[in-house]
This record gives structure tokens, sequence and C-alpha cells, in this order.
């Protein structure tokens, strides 16, 4: 089968298959599910022309984001403190002018945004999942429930006037027509206006073989390099990056209208270790594949050796990702009793694909046992501090994924 970037419409070919997959946040609610389960196959590929990683089929949106969107970004502690030290930053470099106005896409439940209703500043979320965005307006959080695109940018001028500010974090990898967001970007923002984006990078995905970064929702894992090609076709450039280790490293993108702001050193920098990576190179995914297999064959002989001893195993954190790791390593009920979670939506629910049972945190208290594999290993300092009895008492965590050990 023949694929077209979805940025520049080149040909690409996929580098590898993860194999079968499930929509990675379709969390089954009961057995009956099982038979009508979606699956596809997930295939990365880069494009040789505009440098940009993406994966070649994906489910259609409202089968990914509706009204019953499992992730609740406002579940880990961690990261509102992270959101809201980026509104705090963001007020102080791009919001000093009169009656500001800031706009977010993939607001999520309010996460980022509240820190902008907080103090009154004009502010409009706009996200296409009908319960998160209950959530966020149930914080004082104005929010359309809309995929963000040209008509719904149109619409906001017409109502709100331009914004100063756009942010989009843990998103833009969400959205397929990402030249619908950039033109959407060029109408909706002021001339001054900045776009903001942080998302899981590409090179930390490449350095560390984080693997389970690929997945439906993510159809792009963004690079410089690519976000510069998508978004120089609509006028738009990135003239400062800030990196951050959240979710197994993220990197923050300003991108300005084009030669309106000086370009800093650490986009300079950024840029020189991007080549040093060589991301855009075809033979890097070529051993990107390879430490994907070996990533696989690690892990399951990690839990094999655990069940050959007759222990216990169990998930921690039913992340989105970790619907790759499951299904690309072929982890069954056999291997995991079942994977707990903080979040209400995925509990008492089935993990997709593996149908492995979700549970409360209580189950994981009242049914300690001997090794648990850390899905959630991005959340894992917020989450080793949580468990301390469990570990005194000699619970180890199975890393899935990076550097795969028992710790
Ligand atoms: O891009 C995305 C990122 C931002 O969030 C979305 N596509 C979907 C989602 O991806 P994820 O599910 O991999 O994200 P997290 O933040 O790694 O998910 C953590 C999971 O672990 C949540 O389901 C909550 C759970 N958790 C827990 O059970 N105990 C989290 C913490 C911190 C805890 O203490
Ligand atoms: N911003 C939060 C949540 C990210 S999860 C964070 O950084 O943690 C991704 C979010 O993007 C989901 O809430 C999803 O519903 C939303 N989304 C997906 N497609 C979108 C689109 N076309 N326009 C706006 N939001 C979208």
């Amino acid at each position: 089968m023949s694929y077209r970037c979805r940025i520049c419409q080149s040909p690409v070919l996929p580098f590898m298959s993860f194999g079968r997959m499930p929509i990675a946040n379709a969390f089954l609610r009961s057995k009956a599910e099982f038979e009508t389960e979606y699956f596809y196959e997930l295939k990365p590929a880069l494009c040789p022309v505009c440098k940009c990683f993406q994966i070649v089929e994906i489910p259609r949106p409202e089968q990914m984001f509706h009204d019953h969107y499992a992730y609740f970004a406002s579940t880990s502690a961690v990261m509102s403190r992270h959101f809201a030290a980026m509104a705090e930053d963001l007020k102080k470099r791009y919001m000093t002018g009169p009656d500001c106005f800031v706009t977010e896409i993939g607001s999520n439940d309010g996460i980022t945004l509240q820190n902008f209703a907080r103090d009154k500043t004009r502010h409009l979320g706009i996200e296409p999942s009908a319960n998160v965005a209950e959530a966020a307006r149930a914080k004082g959080v104005q929010t359309l429930n809309a995929f963000f695109g040209v008509e719904t940018a149109k619409q906001i001028v017409a109502e709100h006037g331009n914004a100063d500010l756009f942010i989009a974090t843990n998103t833009m990898h969400h959205i397929e027509d990402i030249n619908a967001v950039a033109a959407g970007v060029d109408i909706l923002l002021k001339p001054t206006g900045v776009m903001i984006q942080e998302d899981p990078y590409l090179g930390d995905m490449v350095e560390d073989c984080a693997y389970d970064q690929v997945y439906a929702e993510h159809m792009y894992i963004w690079s410089i390099t690519a976000l510069n090609n998508a978004f120089g076709r609509h006028g738009l450039e990135v003239f400062h990056v800030e990196h951050n280790d959240h979710h197994g490293g993220c990197m923050r993108y300003h991108l300005g209208r084009k030669g309106q702001r000086p370009s800093s050193p650490e986009l300079a920098a950024a840029l020189a270790k991007e080549q040093q990576l060589g991301l855009d190179r075809a033979e890097t995914y070529v051993r990107f594949k390879q430490r994907c297999e070996e990533s696989r064959d690690r892990l399951m002989s990690l839990i094999d050796g655990y069940k050959k001893q007759g222990k216990r195993v169990a998930g921690y954190g039913a992340t989105a990702k970790s619907a790759t790791v499951i299904n690309w390593c072929g982890i069954t009920p056999g291997h995991l009793d079942w994977i707990q979670d903080s979040t209400p939506a995925k509990q008492n629910t089935f993990a997709p694909g593996s149908h492995i049972p979700v549970v409360a945190p209580e189950h994981f208290r009242a049914n300690p046992p001997d090794a648990a594999v850390l899905f959630a290993w991005n959340h894992f300092k917020e989450i080793d501090a949580k468990e301390v009895a469990w570990r005194k008492a000699g619970g180890k965590w199975i890393m899935p994924v990076r550097k795969v050990e028992v710790v």
C-alpha cells in the first residue's frame, strides 16, 4: 500500500510495523465490547522531504476524541504545577499589553487555562472531548467544545477578536490536518501573536527508544526541523525552544510570524543536536526498529522471569502509551493480573487489545504484587513517592521502555 505525507503529500514508506493495535485510550467497559473492538496497523514513517515523523494509518478523530475521553490531564499534580509555571512565564513574556486574549487547543480539563481564568485574563479553550471540556468549565474555564481548524478560527475571531497567544501542549501530535491548524493559527493570532507548542520530542524518543510515545493519538512526533517545514508554509517559524523532561522529554516551541523575532541561541543549539542525532535521516530509523525489537524482548524476559518463579506481576498506570507496549510485546492477562490507575474513568474497565482488567489504586493496596510494570514511567518520582510502603516491603518496578530494567 502506498502512503503520502500528511504535511507535504510526498510519498512515504513505513520503516517498521508495531503490528495490530487498538485505539490507545479505548478502554472497554464490558466483555461484550471485545468482539467489536477497533484495530488498525501501527506503522511509523519519516517523510524524506519535510522530515515529519508520522504514522501512516490512523482511526477517525471521532473514534479517539469524544464524550468519554479517558485522559484527564489534572490527574498529575506534577503536570498541574508544570503548566501553572508555564502560564506565569508566558504572561511575562507575551501578555504585557492591555486586554490580552489567550487561546488553547487541547485544553482538556482546564489544567493550563485555569491559571489565566483565575486572574480574569480573557481566554478560550478549544476542546472536542465533551467530558473533559465540562470538567474545565466546572473550573471556570471558558471552553468551546470543538475540533480546531480554519472554520473554528474564523468563528473565534468573529466573536472574540484576534489572540495574543495560542497554546497547544501535548495536542499538536493529535491532529491529522496540521495544515488546517497552521492556517487557523495564522487567522487567529494578532500580527505580533505567538504560538506555544509543547509535546514529546522526537529527539528524546529516538535517543531513548521510548517507542511507546507512538500510538494512534500521537500521529506525529515533532522535531524543530519538521515543525518549521510544516508551519513555514503558513508564514510562521520557530524562534525559540525550551526542553524539559516531562512525559519522557518534551520540547516547548515558541513560534511567531516569519522574520518578526530574532532566533535564540537555544534554538541554534537544539537544531545542531537534531543534526547530530540524525533525526532527518532514514538510517536512524532502521536502527530505531532494531532497538524496539531488543527492548520488547528484554521486557518480556523480565516479566517471564517473575512468572516462572510463581511471582505476581501487575501494571501501574493505564497510560495511553501502554497500549503500544502491551500490544507490541504481546503482554496478556496471563502476564499481568491487572493494571491500577488513579483515573476513575479508566477503573473497572479492560485495557485496549489485551483486555487486562484496570482497577483502582485501592486494589493495589489490598493485593500488593511482587512487581509492577510502570507504564506511567514518566511520572516515576511522583508515583514512587506514593508507594513508599510497598517499596519498603520489597515491591519492584519493571521499567518497560528506555532502560528496560527492574528497579
Ligand atoms: O498526549 C497525551 C498525554 C499528555 O496524556 C494524551 N494523548 C494522552 C495521555 O497520555 P498518557 O495516558 O500516556 O499520559 P500519562 O500522563 O503518562 O498517563 C498517566 C496515567 O497514570 C493516567 O491514566 C493516570 C495514571 N496515574 C496513576 O495511576 N497514579 C498517574 C499518576 C501520576 C499516579 O500517581
Ligand atoms: N493539554 C493537555 C491535554 C493533552 S491530551 C496536556 O498537555 O496534558 C490531548 C487533547 O487534545 C485531548 O483533550 C483531545 O481531546 C484534544 N484534541 C484532539 N484533537 C483536537 C483538535 N483537533 N482540536 C483541539 N483539541 C483536540
